[in-house]
């Protein structure tokens, strides 16, 4: 796994050189206080460290006017007052005689990371600069923003690599209006965005900011927008956002190269985005994003001004893009009102572009901008005693997190194998332990008498190598593994019992194909059940639900997407089993997918079963996504079948009002009740 860190010192030389307080935020110390971090959790040294190059005058005009580049090529000569008198031609922007060179080297680390991971080089990375880019436009400085930096990263890609599918995340807490501009009507660029947003109250006080502003021309239905009408935004709100709005149009778009505009201030801490979202989150959104373009994410550094919350959020970026297991969310999942009124209207101003959001089974609502910007704070960071007392308890509440962090270090070994059975056309990657322990012969005679089953040779074996690695993951020496075993059904029900028996308060179980739940299994709640076969939809009880496998990729993306990874989130759990019985019928790229992304709601706890006579090549596969890799894709994107929307909206009916994470809409049960057509929904008691 190679992930490459683009930095260069030179970027901390600029700095405000008078007095300005809403520029004064954006210092020097952002970037060293991250790469500091970065260093003392010894992550710099796993990556492919580059020093930042300057982008040439020729790289600049990819996005900006050659006036634009001789103004800013001037600058370097101008003393304090010219700069100043400058800046302030443009919204919330400072000069100093480094800027042109800071910013050439930000926009170079940009281009650079992107050569590195289109060449093969590295398989995704980071770039630490500054100054950021998302509010740059062509011709225009905005926001602390010079040159566009990911704008400038697209161009190059598609011109110098001939990619022609490019997403921008940007997940900076600010909307990046100059990003949005230069793509606006480029159907080869999707571009994604949410911000703080206030009903336009917010900075920049953008109508175009708006859910309603989709792009123009060609380019109708490739701008994202999902702007938050109130602060406090956390990890159930980010999480829904990616799930029910960013992801299902994806993963249809089918992007060749990710690129993230990576701020922070939509972090905890931080001033400007007044959000509750903690570090891991970006762990997590990193990770979903990673089963995109083959893994090829390059993230830029954007905002972010609180340096703790910065710093411990890039360190979080890192370890993911490493392919480290992400810290389980902490929290509760439940998705605030606003957020989801975000969300539907997101929804339904992209749903006329995207056949994986046309899931209603009427015609969607169109969305309508609330667009009143009034009241307009003065644009000056809020200061005096009741900010310092929010600040001090989020400082608390950020190291407490931090401790945690080294209270549950990454397990020593990332991924193990334990096999009834040797295949010499199984290729393993060479970090991946092949298991050769088993469980102590006690243990594993006390679980076998559970079911006779369980006495005959191979499958006794088996068990015994179950409880081993499942042992390794409970105790905290394995994350994530991967077994074989002749007796699926039994053996699957032990690593239930034992999981809750052994530290686990909740195990969620996903089991695919002709599994039935364990009859006796206690209905405490402390087991999720999803079964994903046949045809049929139901669910049983709140933890016990049935889903039909869809026949296409595009079902079978709304299934994950919108079903089982908000219930995983949903449930917190900290184990998940993955089971693949008889007949699963998933193809490769399909359980691959899905164990990459179960990966994440039990910070990384994952054990995965399959059938004894399972090929080698998806065993093979499996190990690999556990192991961090990114999984193959699912091929040409095809429509759900009416079937499996129906399906969709049919459970999603019954579970929204006891799993908050399924919701994608403001006014919860009656809308899920109104869409379903077969029960009328009838909501689970
Ligand atoms: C990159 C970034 C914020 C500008 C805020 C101006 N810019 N009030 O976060
Ligand atoms: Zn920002």
């Amino acid at each position: 796994m190679r992930t490459a860190l683009v930095y260069h010192g030179e970027m901390t030389a600029a700095r405000l050189l008078w007095e300005d307080p809403e520029c004064e935020i954006e210092r020097p110390e952002r970037l060293t206080a991250a790469l500091e971090r970065l260093q003392q959790e010894g992550l710099e040294r796993r990556c492919l460290q580059l020093a930042a190059r300057e982008a040439s005058e020729a790289e600049l005009g990819l996005v900006h006017s050659p006036e634009y580049v001789s103004l800013l090529r001037g600058t370097s000569a101008l003393g304090t007052e010219e700069l100043r008198a400058l800046s302030g031609q443009y919204d919330a922007v400072y000069f100093h005689p480094s800027t042109f060179h800071c910013a050439r080297l930000a926009a170079g680390a940009a281009l650079q990371l992107v050569d590195a991971v289109l060449t093969g080089a590295a398989h995704n990375g980071l770039a630490l600069v500054r100054p950021p880019g998302h509010h740059s436009q062509r011709a225009a400085a905005s926001g602390f923003c010079v040159f566009n930096n990911v704008a400038l990263a697209a161009k190059h890609a598609q011109q110098r690599h001939g990619l022609h599918r490019i997403l921008i995340v940007d997940w900076d807490v600010h909307h990046g209006q100059g990003t949005q501009y230069i793509f606006e009507d480029d159907p080869s660029v999707l571009y994604f965005s949410w911000h703080r947003y206030e009903h336009g109250r917010f900075w920049p006080y953008l109508r175009e900011s708006d859910a309603d502003a989709i792009g123009r021309g060609q380019g109708r239905g490739f701008t994202v927008n999902l702007p938050w009408n109130q602060v406090g935004m956390g990890n159930a709100d980010y999480m829904a956002a990616f799930l029910h709005v960013l992801l299902p149009v994806a993963f249809e778009f089918d992007p060749e190269l990710v690129l993230i505009s990576a701020g922070f201030d939509s972090a905890i801490g931080d001033p400007e985005g007044q959000m509750q979202a903690t570090p891991e989150c970006f762990a997590h959104l990193t990770q979903l994003l990673q089963g995109l373009a083959g893994g090829r994410v390059c993230a830029v550094l954007e905002g972010g001004y609180h340096l703790e919350s910065l710093s411990q959020s890039v360190c979080m970026v890192v370890k993911a893009l490493l392919g480290d297991p992400a810290p389980p969310l902490s929290g509760p999942m439940v998705p605030q009102h606003s957020a989801l009124e975000s969300i539907q209207s997101a929804r339904a101003a992209q749903a006329p572009h995207w056949t994986s959001l046309r899931q209603q089974g009427s015609a969607p609502i169109l969305s309508s901008s609330t667009w009143s910007p009034e009241e307009r704070p003065s644009p000056v960071s809020p200061g005096g005693p009741k900010f310092e007392a929010a600040e001090a308890q989020t400082s608390a509440v950020l190291s407490s997190l931090l401790d945690q962090l080294h209270l549950h270090p990454t397990p020593p070994v990332r991924t193990a194998v334990a096999l009834t059975a040797l295949d010499a056309a199984l290729v393993l990657p060479p970090e991946v332990l092949l298991q050769e322990g088993s469980a102590p012969q006690e243990e594993t005679q006390a679980w076998a008498r559970l079911h006779k089953a369980l006495a005959q040779d191979t499958a006794f074996i088996a068990l015994g190598k179950v409880l081993h690695l499942l042992n390794g993951i409970l105790d905290g020496q394995v994350s994530s593994g991967i077994a074989t075993t002749p007796a699926i059904a039994v053996t699957l029900e032990v690593a239930i019992l034992h999981g809750l028996s052994h530290r686990a308060q909740r195990v969620l179980c996903v089991a695919v194909g002709h599994l039935d739940r364990p009859p006796d299994l206690a209905s405490d709640g402390r087991t999720l059940w999803l079964n994903i076969r046949g045809k049929e939809a139901a669910a049983l009880s709140t933890f016990h639900v049935s889903v039909p496998l869809p026949g296409t990729t595009g079902g079978f993306l709304s299934c994950i997407l919108a079903l089982v990874l908000p219930l995983a989130y949903g449930f917190q759990p900290d184990l998940v089993l993955v089971v693949l019985g008889p007949a699963h019928g998933l193809q490769d790229p399909q359980a691959a997918l899905l164990a990459a992304l179960l990966r994440g709601p039990a910070g990384g706890r994952v054990l995965v079963l399959v059938e004894q006579e399972s090929p080698s090549q998806l065993v093979g596969v499996l190990a690999r996504v556990l192991h961090g890799e990114a999984p193959p894709s699912l091929g040409p994107f095809s429509m759900a079948s009416p079937e499996d929307l129906q399906a969709l909206i049919h459970l999603r009916g019954q579970l929204e009002a006891q799993w908050k994470m399924l919701q994608v809409a403001g006014e919860a049960g009656d809308r899920a009740e109104a869409e379903c057509r077969e029960c009328g929904g009838t909501v689970l008691p």
